[in-house]
This record gives structure tokens, sequence and C-alpha cells, in this order.
């Protein structure tokens, strides 16, 4: 199939008759789009939603073996794919209203490919989807049964994710029917980002999504530019909790855009919550409501900040393997 480079450079070509602004395209697609640093100032680093330590250092170790920020990103977010008892992504996952394990992931890497899968069912990585996504097809975002069928033509086996302690809690929801907002006790979604040796950043989310949402519901995790976005001219950045309100903030590009205009890190987190709190205050006064961001440079700062209380993020830079708690908005 043609791949993604070749069909970029296709439709540049044609569009370039059209307009100058596709060259620009072009080249932000191309090999050139290399660090600014060089490799002796890049620190290796990579970053994650909530107490993720495994991912992050599972990614770390793929780029202390020499891989790259995407290689680290997938190996990362693929951890808490695999585990049964994380209830927010892949297998062991909490399933929609209907019962149904319904899974969302994007991944973007350093020349601004990008690969995403929606509504994705019976397959236990998705991010290795998306990223078939990005490498084999000229698209961007695959969803529901057409997701599933390209996943089963590469090779994904079709599973089960509905594990009995998640089929046991949407029983209990069943006789309830209480909203399922995402509070504190709900969400562990991975967003992760990687700085590699070569300076280069990539970045990943998956989720099983909200609990018990409705069927066909999509949130923010495999949107570009909402529950994740990376520019390896600026930094990245990922976003965790009520992906409504992620969705229609459009976090994660925000964030970028703050640090390409001078923000910090922190200081980009910081102002994409403060969005968030001024848009939707009568939202946001919900008890357990939830939205968490992280963010990584190119200098290798890295920035994160919540809602409310309870969101932290795992770290690995320099040797160290971190789980730090989150500053938040609302006391
Ligand atoms: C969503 N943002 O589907 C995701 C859920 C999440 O931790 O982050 N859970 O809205």
């Amino acid at each position: 199939m043609e791949n993604r480079r070749s069909f970029i450079k296709k439709s540049a070509f044609v569009l370039g008759a059209i307009g100058s602004g596709m060259a620009c395209t072009t080249e932000a697609q191309s090999d050139n789009n290399t660090a600014n640093l060089s490799s002796t100032q890049a620190i290796p680093t990579t970053i994650a939603t909530w107490d993720n330590q495994e991912a992050t250092a599972t990614a770390m170790q793929v780029l202390q073996n020499g891989g790259s920020a995407l290689d680290a990103v997938e190996a990362g977010a693929k951890i808490p794919e695999a585990n049964a008892e994380d209830t927010s992504v892949g297998y062991g996952g909490l399933p929609d209203a209907k019962g149904i394990v319904t899974l969302d992931a994007c991944i973007m890497d350093h020349l601004g490919n990008a690969g995403s899968v929606t509504f994705l069912q019976g397959i236990k990585h998705p991010i290795s989807v998306a990223r078939k996504v990005m490498e084999e097809t000229n698209h961007v975002m695959l969803s529901g049964q057409g997701a599933l069928e390209f996943a089963l033509r590469h090779g994904f086996e079709q599973e089960n994710l509905l594990v009995e302690t998640s089929k046991l809690a949407w029983e209990e929801w069943k006789m309830e029917q209480k909203s399922p907002l995402i509070g504190k006790d709900n969400h562990d979604t991975i967003g992760i980002l990687a700085m590699d040796a070569q300076g280069n950043i990539s970045g990943a989310c998956t989720t099983s999504g909200a609990a018990y949402k409705l069927h066909g519901r999509v949130g923010d995790s495999p949107i570009l530019g909402a529950g994740m976005f990376v520019d390896n001219e600026v930094g990245g950045a990922c976003a965790t909790g009520l992906g409504e309100l992620v969705m229609t903030t459009l976090g994660s590009f925000l964030i970028v855009e703050l640090m390409r205009n001078g923000a910090s890190p922190q200081q980009a987190c910081e102002e994409a919550i403060g969005r968030i709190v001024k848009r939707y205050k009568n939202w946001v006064t919900e008890d357990k409501l939830q939205v968490g961001y992280l963010a990584l440079n190119k200098k290798s700062e890295y920035g994160y900040y919540s809602i409310r209380k309870g969101y932290s993020v795992a770290v690995s830079q320099n040797g160290k393997n971190k789980n730090l708690d989150s500053k938040f908005a609302i006391r």
C-alpha cells in the first residue's frame, strides 16, 4: 500500500499548483525536520499520566536501548493496555452502558505523522493499531467496525476484553444507573510523551474512555490536539479526565501553542486548565470531576496540572523514576 509519506508528497505536489502554503506541509513531514537540539543537549525523558511508572520505565528502557521516542511511547502505552487491573485502558477496561468495552487511542511522531482509532472493540492493543493506521494507510483515523477489520487484516487478534470484575462493576452500575462522570475513582487513561537521545518527541494516548458511557461515545483520547498532540519544534502534551471538557477546549493543542509562544510546560498546563475552569464553571464544581494535563518541551522540561486534587504523573529522567502529585486549580 502507498505509504503516508509518498501520499503526502503527492498531495502536496497536486495542491502545490493551487497555493504555495502546501510546500510547508511537505517540508514538515520530511526527515529534515529533526530536533533543534543537538544530541548532547537532549535529555531522554518519558512522562505519563497517573501512576504509570511501569509504563515510563518501560519507555525509558526502549530509549536506553537506542529506540526512538515513537517506539518508547508505544511500548509504554502497551503496559496498562495489557493490565487487567487497570479499569480505564485496554484489557480490563470498564465497559460502556451496554456492557461493551470500546477503546480509543492515538499516536503521533516527531515528523507530524499520526494515527488514531476510535470505538474499537476486542483488540487488546489499540495503540499499536493506531500506529499501523499511521504507517500503513493514507488516513489518520479509523473507527469502529472498520478499525477492527483493519486490525484483523494486520494480524491483531480479537479477544474478549471484559474481565469478570469489570463485568460485575457494570452490573452493579446498571442497578443504580448513576451518571458516569469521570472522577477520581474511575480513570487511569494513559497519555505518554517521550524525548529520545536525538531530541525528538513523540506521544501516545490510549483509553477505554468514560466508564458506562453511552454506546458509541468517543472521548478526547483519540482526537489529535485534544487527548494528545506533538509538534517537534515545540514539545508535546497529553490529557486525562473528562474528555468532553478537553475536546471543547482542544487542550493539548492549546498547551503546545502556548509553549510555542514562550510559556513553560507548567504555565501552559495551568492556562489550559484555567480555560476549562473559567468556561465550564458549572460543570467543574461537580465533586469528583477531573481533567489533568502534562507537557514536555524541547529542553526536556515538563509540567502538569489538574482541575482538582488527586492527579499525578510518572516521570523517568536522568536515571530516576518518580511519581509526582499534581498541583490543582480548585481547592
Ligand atoms: C475520555 N479522557 O474518554 C478519557 C477518559 C480518561 O482517565 O481520561 N480517563 O474522556
